[in-house]
């Protein structure tokens, strides 16, 4: 065999570990890690906040299918945009092998109810419950609402 033709040999076999592994990740188990996970307080409603975050996935499929806070009388719920409205739902898909971003005017989880006593700066612990992947803590702190865009600086 030519040089030349090991060579080819030799990228052809990279070539197809390459793949394999792709694949077997990507239909294996989950592999979940979430990043920049924040909570909002809402800029409009008392008691309420927005959590945002990253949830990457390098494995194969799951699904969020609920999630919990240790804040008495408080309540989180999976929110997804339905045309411009937000509305609960059960699950929201976590497609294997790319982010799914959690993100205002997308799907992302409500806090609801939360008492006086919990403002900027309060820390908390959020639980998403995954399909496969069982339960992931998250300790959170609240942040001041976002500024409303109508007062934003003019240029
Ligand atoms: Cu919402």
């Amino acid at each position: 065999m030519s040089s030349k033709g090991i060579g080819g040999f030799l990228a052809a076999a990279f070539t197809f570990l390459t793949i394999a592994i792709l694949a077997s990740c990507q239909s294996g188990p989950p592999q979940i890690s979430i990043q920049g996970a924040r909570a909002q307080l809402s800029p409009a409603i008392y008691g309420e906040a927005m959590v945002t975050m990253t949830i990457n996935n390098t494995g194969g499929a799951d699904v969020l299918k609920g999630v919990s806070i240790d804040i008495p009388g408080a309540s989180a719920m999976l929110h997804i945009m339905k045309g411009n409205r937000m509305t609960e739902a059960a699950m929201v898909k976590i497609p294997g092998g790319k982010a799914t971003v959690f993100k205002m005017g997308g799907s992302h989880i409500m806090l609801d109810g939360m008492p006086r006593s919990m403002a900027a700066g309060s820390a908390f612990t959020m639980t998403l419950l995954f399909e496969k992947s069982g339960a992931k803590q998250l300790r959170l702190k609240l942040e001041k609402a976002p500024a409303a865009p109508m007062a934003m600086p003019m240029s």
